[in-house]
Parts: C-alpha cells; structure tokens; sequence
C-alpha cells in the first residue's frame, strides 16, 4: 500500500511542461471552465514533503504549499494513515443527524489553541470563504447590527458575500456584482505605503475615523480583518496597528473577527498571527493548514457570541466531515511533536537573510516583509515605489522553468510570495532560493 518514498530534492527529466502535462493540458481546454486558472499546467502525480512530482516524473519544489494548505508537509505519515483508517470507518453521517466524536475533538483543539482564555465554541464548515461567511452571521446575530467593516487590500472568498469584503476588483470581483450590502471598507496600515514614519496606533486612528464616519459605531456588526494579509500582498500592519482597533471594537460592542485563514496554525511561527501582539479576537476564521489538505475550515469564539445562535441557525451537509476532522487531529499533533512553530521561524531568519542580500543588488525590490514561514519581496521600478507586475510574473515564470513553485500576490500583483511547507529540509529551502534569487537576478 505505501508508495515509495520521495526524494526530497529537484529534479527535472523534461521540458517543462513535459509532454504528459502539454496532454491533459489540451484535455482541460476543453473540459475545464477557463475561469478557473492554474499559475504553472504542470499536472501533479503524487508528493511529499515539499517536492511535487509531476506526470512526467519531474521533481518540482514546492515553496507554496497549495496556498498555505500542507503546512506539515505533502503527505505527512500522520494524516495519511488518519485518513486512510477514517475512511475505511466511515467518511460521512452528517454531524447535523448522527454527530461523531471526532468533530468534538477538533472543536475541543481550536478552542484550547486559539488566542484567550475564555470560554469557547467552534463550528466547523468546508471552506474558508463558508468559515467568513459564518463568522459574519454570529456577529450580525449577537449585535442586530448589519455593518460589516472590512479593510484595504483585504482578500476573504469568492461567494457573494466575501466577494463583497475582498477588495481586488480583478479577477475577484469583475461583472460579478451585485455584491451584499452593509460592507464598507477602511483603510489598512500598511508602513511600506503610508506616510513615512505613521505608527500603528495612528494607522488605527484614521481606520476608526473612518469607521465612525461612514457606519456609526451602532450600526456596526463586525470588523474582519486578517492580522496579516495574504493575497493582498503579505501587508503586515505597523505593530500597534491591531491591539488599537480591537481595543476600539471592544469599547464599542463590535465583533472583532481575525481572519486567520492563511496566516493560522504555525505560518508565522505562532500559533496565530494575533499571538505576536497578543491580540484576542471575539471570533476567528481557520481553514487551510488546519487539516493538512483536506477542506476544512471553522468558526471558534466566545461563548456568549456564539450560543446567542439559535438550534439549528449554523451548519451544511459536509461541514467538519469526520475525513477531514481526523486530518486536522493528526495535523495539529505534528504541529506540536515536531515544533513546526519553531520550523517557521528557522525558515523567516533564512529567506528574510536571503532577500536581503538580493535587495542590496536590486533596487527592484522595495520592500521585504513577512512573518515566520510568510515571507515576501514587493517590486517597484528602481528609486520610486511604483508598482511592477510584470517583474514579478517574469520571475515566478522563471522560477517555475526552473521547477520551484512560487506565487505572486498583492493588490498591484507586484509581491512575491514564499509558503513553504513547514517541513521543509533547509538543503531544500536553500535550493528554492538559490533558484530564486537566479530568476530575480535575470529578469529584474
Ligand atoms: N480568507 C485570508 O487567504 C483563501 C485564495 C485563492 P477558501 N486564500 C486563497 C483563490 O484565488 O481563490 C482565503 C484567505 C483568507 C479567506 C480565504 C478563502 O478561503 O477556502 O478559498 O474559500
């Protein structure tokens, strides 16, 4: 039954694409909805760790863990051999008919791991854009207010709703409005844009005028904000920046959500991005890495919030399914055994190291930010902060010819992004960016 081991190095045996990916690339021309794009067609065969092993047997490294899902790494022996015992027991009752233990257990993990001491509950669901959707309902049920404050460069789903609170007209949002109401949008702190020298805690002051100014403060249901933005472009606010606007939230009854759907469980070496500062969300979204790869995705908050919901006002048909519910026990439990909080910290001392030697060479690149194992340079055309796109899809291009997989992100697509699998060897990690720092030298 077990596969054979995978060497934990690069490999590459054709062209890329090889000729079994150009295949089911033609395949999926006519088969696939052309919406839904992929960043390099090389079709993947199997994977562990952090290398992916394409169908034509190339070894590819993988520094984006399918957008900070495999944390543990591909195919960590825990979730496999949970999944596969799970699977053989049961893969579905609905936790809304005949409930299971496993569920319980996850409840029980998220409710102990996330930020504060208080009294907690979680619901599970499928997706993080179901986990914000889900959060907004708790907060709008507990306050009978509508508002929902969300924040500049914010990312947070593709439903309706979420559409709605992410802030990136394209791809997300174009021709596919109307978009839910009672959605307003402040402004982020973001130190490389704003002025020169504004804290966080002044950052916090123009959010909150705004805030006051455009809802009032008893039409506010929520604010949701990840603690450190993703797809927007790894932003992370000026420190001060979260603790004022959740200590606004709190003076005021609204809901503080901290959307840590990317940036929970060990990515940023805690825990949870809140826990640098030690900020306590009223509620908070998880979805990605808490289950190792399979859809998972939750909703943990205070007690008081979230028992205001009436019987039966939360739930779906495959929410915290028990395959996934094992995943995610055996996902924390590596977390734990092997320190992955540490492991992302080890890794933000050598990519932050990296990034700046590339820096000093490259003016290009203008700013390097991130946290933990989320880590990221933005690109600007030298000596002004004007943002280059192009530069940046030339050297993911360039590094996914060279077989590393990298993203980009960020409002202005001009942010390069690292998502290494947690696990990563450093031999790999260096070789990843070996090759990145080629691509930066020859295309920037
Ligand atoms: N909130 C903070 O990062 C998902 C999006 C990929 P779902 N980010 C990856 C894409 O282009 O669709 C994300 C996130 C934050 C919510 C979500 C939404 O999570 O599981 O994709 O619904």
């Amino acid at each position: 039954m077990n596969q054979p081991r995978i060497n934990q190095s690069r490999r590459i045996v054709t062209e890329l694409p090889g000729p079994r990916s150009k295949e089911l690339d033609a395949r999926r021309q006519a088969a696939v909805a052309p919406g839904v794009s992929s960043v390099f067609p090389l079709y993947i065969d199997r994977a562990e760790g952090a290398i992916l092993v394409d169908v034509d047997g190339n070894s590819l490294i993988d520094l984006g863990s399918g957008i900070a899902v495999v944390s543990v790494g591909h195919a960590d022996p825990a979730v496999v051999h949970a999944v596969r015992d799970q699977v053989a027991r049961f893969t579905h009752t609905c936790f809304m008919v005949s409930p299971y233990e496993q569920y319980v257990a996850v409840c029980e993990e998220l409710n102990a791991r996330t930020p504060g001491e208080h009294e907690k509950r979680s619901a599970l669901f499928n997706s993080g854009a179901e986990a914000v959707e889900n959060a907004v309902k708790i907060a709008r049920h507990a306050t009978g207010r509508d508002g929902v404050i969300a924040f500049d460069h914010a990312y947070h789903g593709r439903t309706n709703l979420t559409m709605a609170l992410t802030a990136k007209n394209m791809p997300y949002r174009n021709r596919f409005g109307p978009f839910a109401p009672e959605v307003y949008r402040v402004a982020m702190s973001y130190p490389y844009r704003d002025p020169e020298g504004m804290t966080g805690e002044e950052a916090a002051a123009r959010a909150i005028e705004q805030m006051e100014r455009q809802v009032g403060v008893e039409n506010a249901a929520c604010v949701l904000i990840e603690p450190i933005q993703g797809e927007g472009g790894f932003i992370v606010p000026a420190p001060g920046f979260l603790p004022a606007i959740a200590a606004w939230c709190r003076d005021n009854g609204v809901v503080f959500i901290a959307d840590e759907i990317q940036t929970g469980f060990c990515r940023t070496g805690d825990w949870f991005a809140c826990d640098d500062e030690g900020v306590v969300p009223d509620l908070i979204t998880t979805a990605k890495a808490m289950a190792g790869g399979m859809p998972l995705a939750a909703v943990t908050g205070r007690a008081e919030l979230m028992d205001g919901v009436h019987v039966g006002g939360l739930g779906g048909t495959y929410g915290g399914n028990p395959v996934s519910c094992v995943a995610a026990l055996a996902s924390i439990r590596t977390m734990i055994d092997h320190d992955l909080a540490g492991a992302a910290r080890a890794i933000a001392a050598t990519v932050t190291e990296r990034f700046s030697t590339m820096q000093v060479d490259h003016p290009g690149i203008g700013d390097i930010r991130g946290r933990g194992a989320m880590q990221a340079i933005e690109l600007v055309r030298p000596g002004t902060k004007e943002p280059d796109p192009d530069a940046a899809k030339r050297i993911v291009a360039a590094c996914h010819r060279s077989g590393v997989v990298t993203l980009s992100c960020g409002s202005y697509g001009n942010v390069i992004r690292l998502l290494p699998p947690l696990v990563i060897t450093p031999e790999l990690l260096d070789e990843g960016l070996v090759v990145l720092a080629d691509a930066v030298a020859s295309e920037l």
